[in-house]
């Protein structure tokens, strides 16, 4: 962090111009009036411009991505694994320049800026090598004497990828990298908070060879995308990553769509929830609880966000977390010692000071908040803090930010802890911590959930190690940077030959769409 810390800092005295991302169809044809991206960290500070797409570049982006998408499809995997893993090259080329824009655009600390572009470089390895394994050669399967079967996997059309603010290059370049390497062309909506760092993602893909029909940037609103995308001919599917609710929305849109059934794969949001019972390692749980609930902001969907821990030893854990809490350092997230930054914007900020004054008022009690003595009132912070219900039934609704609910629970009601998980209908990720082997397993066998951690913390799932995803109101599935992700982006096409007839030596070489 130090050495990038240094690296940024002279990036930005080099009084380079300001970064513009504008929608790739306009070729250079860029607005007079764009938006600005201002720093959450420090509102005064311009990072850079955005135009906005209009209704026309949206579906112009869709149309030429539909004609480009066959000849991208012919080229096979193999050459489209080449490209992402020059993307990746890329990635590790302009590292610095990816570390400053996440830092000055979504307001990350310099350890989640890191983490984040090795993310992104992890995905465009892992996705490459998933296609040449499963995509470059048709799958031959077993047949009678004289007849030969093969089993082919091609892009579906055009993908419209729809990702968030809070991964604005892993997440991403995941969609992206993986719709485009399964054969697919793709329209690529970033989140209207951060669109600097995805326009650099996308001119590194064309640099690595993807071509600028294959892949198309359109800043726009939620919204209006929505409007074009949804009921474009030419869509093949979408990847959505944000709020269950909109997921909900774009279900009821596709189904809605005249022409093709295009599928839907979304990853979507949580009530996580982490138990503690009283064999568990308390400073550790401590440690894991402050990672888990406070690492970027809170503003992760794996992040922490119910910590139901047994009567007999919540006290002394609540002193310990409040304890971590006093050492947080929460403020200008270029600073390498940063633990916590600001939110993405102030209306976030406002959102969650509403939400916790709201629930004081209810009466749900105020164990700890941190102080924000240090940071300058200009940025979009928020003090992180731990409150206590007296039941996990009064928490309904994902609070995006560093808020930790704490609820007591005697061991004998175990059950009723995991009923309450379970009537949330969330699955995205849940945390475990007693050294009571039997315990994580009985949890493990109740729990519909993505992601379970046994002792550690809950959050920074690595790619091709952690298969990410959750089940029920959290997502669709498959999980990203698993090995059954790309087969979603993927259609099957069976190919049946009589090879009596064609001279019984049929070469099935290629199989044209
Ligand atoms: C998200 O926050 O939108 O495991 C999902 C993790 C990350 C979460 C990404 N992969 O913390």
């Amino acid at each position: 962090p130090q050495q990038l810390a240094e690296q940024i800092a002279s990036l930005q005295k080099a009084g380079a111009e300001l970064p513009h991302a504008a929608p790739s169809t306009l070729a250079g044809n860029i607005q007079a009036s764009p938006t600005e991206v201002r720093n959450p960290a420090n509102r005064a500070e311009l990072v850079g411009y955005v135009s906005m797409a209009t209704r026309e570049d949206i579906a112009l982006a869709f149309d030429k991505a539909g004609q480009a998408r066959k000849a991208w499809d012919d080229a096979g995997a193999t050459h489209r694994a080449v490209c992402l893993v020059a993307a990746a090259d890329g990635l590790r080329t302009h590292r610095a320049e990816l570390v400053r824009l996440l830092v000055k655009e979504a307001g990350k600390t310099l350890p989640d800026a890191i983490a984040e572009v090795r993310e992104a470089e992890d995905f465009c390895r892992y996705y490459a090598a998933q296609a040449r394994e499963h995509f470059a050669d048709p799958l031959a399967l077993p047949g009678p004497t004289g007849e030969e079967n093969k089993l082919f996997l091609r892009g579906r059309g055009v993908f419209a990828c729809i990702s968030p603010w809070n991964f604005p290059l892993a997440i991403f370049l995941g969609q992206v990298t993986a719709a485009l390497v399964a054969g697919n062309s793709v329209v690529a909506k970033p989140a209207e908070a951060t669109p600097l760092v995805a326009a650099l993602a996308v001119r590194l893909l064309h640099e690595a060879g993807v071509p600028k029909d294959v892949l198309h940037f359109v800043p726009a609103s939620g919204k209006l995308f929505g409007e074009v995308a949804f009921k474009h001919p030419a869509l093949g599917g979408v990847c959505f990553t944000g709020s269950t609710g909109t997921a909900q929305f774009i279900n009821r849109a596709l189904a809605a769509r005249d022409g093709a059934i295009v599928p839907l794969i979304a990853e979507t949001g949580g009530i996580n929830a982490m138990i503690v019972d009283s064999s568990a390692l308390l400073e550790q749980v401590a440690d894991d609880v402050l990672t888990s609930a406070f690492t970027s902001a809170g503003q992760r969907c794996s992040a922490l966000r119910l910590l139901f821990v047994q009567e007999e030893v919540a006290d002394r854990l609540v002193e310990l977390i409040a304890g971590g809490m006093d050492q947080l350092h929460i403020g200008d997230p270029s600073a390498p010692a940063t633990d916590v930054g600001p939110v993405i914007n102030a209306g976030a900020a406002s959102k969650l000071d509403e939400y916790s004054q709201r629930v004081q008022q209810k009466g749900i009690k105020l164990l700890k908040q941190c102080s924000l003595n240090q940071v300058r009132t200009e940025g979009s912070y928020f003090a992180p803090r731990m409150l206590e219900l007296s039941d996990a039934r009064q928490l309904t609704s994902e609070e995006f930010g560093p808020i930790l609910h704490v609820v007591r629970f005697k061991r004998e009601k175990l059950s009723d802890v995991l009923a309450a998980i379970r009537e949330a209908g969330y699955g995205l990720t849940l945390g475990v911590h007693t050294r009571i082997e039997s315990v994580w397993q009985e949890i493990v066998a109740e729990a519909a959930v993505g992601n379970i951690y046994i002792n550690r913390n809950m959050i920074g799932a690595v790619v091709g190690v952690q298969p990410f995803g959750g089940e029920g109101l959290s997502g669709t599935g498959p999980k990203a940077g698993g090995p059954h992700y790309l087969f979603r982006f993927a259609t099957e096409r069976t190919l049946t030959v009589n090879t009596v007839a064609t001279g019984g030596n049929a070469k099935l070489l290629s199989l044209g769409s």
